[in-house]
């Protein structure tokens, strides 16, 4: 397979090219495209040196599948362009999600809705993906009626500007660059990404409208709240699920055990329970504190987990490209 990354520079194309030399991608040749600015440099895969190359030159350079993650802008002017070449793009920003006329996949969930027709392909947002994980087995057996999800967000999610701002705060740096409109270390700011007219912010809309899109099903509600917190990486979750079937604890705990994909932490008597720094360069999703709202019927928390550079970027976009290899839907 000829293979490009595009943001190959940047924080979940670093990811992607680490996930794809891991995961023994079949990578027959590398082409990494960033800007302008870094076209030329060189970058190392698999212990091969290959030169960045610029949009412009990597559209002609017929690749069998391109990974992006440049930027919606980047993604709404270039994947097209790459499709009609005949490369068939997963994309992991938000441009492409809810168009209709493009699928959204998380391959463990819905990648049976992929065909060869598809040449572009969005890969949800870090926060849905590790949600509608936990999630998708639970609804098939006890079908959700409300979701209540309130998330804690790691600044690897915002790019390098908001890693550095945090370092620098940690190391006593006041005068840096800030990425956020306040300090974020000792800090909790509830606003990821932009505001919407709806008071809510684009983050908390996504994750409001795409787990009903990849769960094909729109009967469920969704409330969300995003933070941001000033760990480095891994985001987690505070998930309250009301469902419109009862169900057994030990029964839920055994679904998420059996789900590929779910690793469950929760062991109170050893104080083990997800957290980011344990989830740390994994590509599972951890759910833990597994417990009854006791507040109402049928209704269940849980705390989930997981790396947002892997399962919630780059691990879920090679793990689609996989699947259209998997089922010869590529080329
Ligand atoms: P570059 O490193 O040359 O700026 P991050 O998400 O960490 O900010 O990284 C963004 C990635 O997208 C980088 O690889 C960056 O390249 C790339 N990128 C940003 N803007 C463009 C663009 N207009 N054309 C191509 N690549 C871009
Ligand atoms: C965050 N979820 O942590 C974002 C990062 O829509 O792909 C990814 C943004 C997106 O801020």
């Amino acid at each position: 397979m000829k293979v490009a990354v595009v943001g190959a520079t940047g924080m979940v194309g670093t990811v992607m090219l680490k996930v794809l030399a891991e995961r023994n991608f079949p990578v027959t040749e590398l082409i990494p495209v960033a800007s302008a600015r870094s076209a030329g440099k060189q970058l190392e895969y698999n212990g091969k040196n290959y030169t960045v190359v610029t949009l412009e030159d990597a559209v002609k350079m017929n690749a069998d599948v391109a990974l992006f993650s440049a930027g919606g802008d980047t993604s709404l002017e270039w994947a097209p362009k790459f499709a009609e070449a005949g490369t068939t793009v997963v994309d992991n920003s938000s441009a492409w999600r809810m168009d209709p006329t493009k699928k959204l996949v998380v391959p463990e969930i819905n990648g049976d809705v992929l065909t060869a027709e598809d040449k572009i392909i969005a890969n949800p947002n870090c926060s849905t993906i590790q949600l509608v994980m936990a999630l998708a087995p639970l609804h098939k057996k006890y079908k959700m009626k409300r979701l209540i999800v309130s998330t804690y967000q790691s600044v690897s999610g915002t790019g390098v500007a908001a890693v550095r701002q945090l370092e620098n705060e940690q190391n006593g740096i006041t005068d840096g660059e800030m990425a956020y409109n306040y300090p974020i270390n000792r800090n909790a700011i509830p606003h990821c990404d932009i505001f919407m007219e709806n008071g809510y912010t684009k983050e908390e809309m996504k994750l409001v409208k795409e787990p009903k899109k990849i769960l094909g099903d729109d009967s469920f509600a969704v409330t969300a709240t995003a933070v941001r917190i000033p760990t480095a990486g891994g985001h987690s979750e505070a998930v309250n699920v009301e469902f419109a079937n009862d169900f057994d604890l030990a029964e839920v705990r055994a679904i998420l055990e059996a789900t590929p994909g779910v690793i469950v932490q929760d062991d109170l008597a050893n104080n083990i329970y997800p957290m980011p720094a344990l989830a740390h360069d994994k590509d599972e999703v951890f759910v833990g504190r597994i417990r009854r709202d006791e507040s109402l019927p049928n209704t269940l928390n849980m705390w989930v987990v997981a790396d947002n550079l892997r399962k919630g970027a780059a691990t879920n976009t090679v793990q689609i490209a996989e699947y259209l290899i998997s089922k010869g839907l590529l080329g």
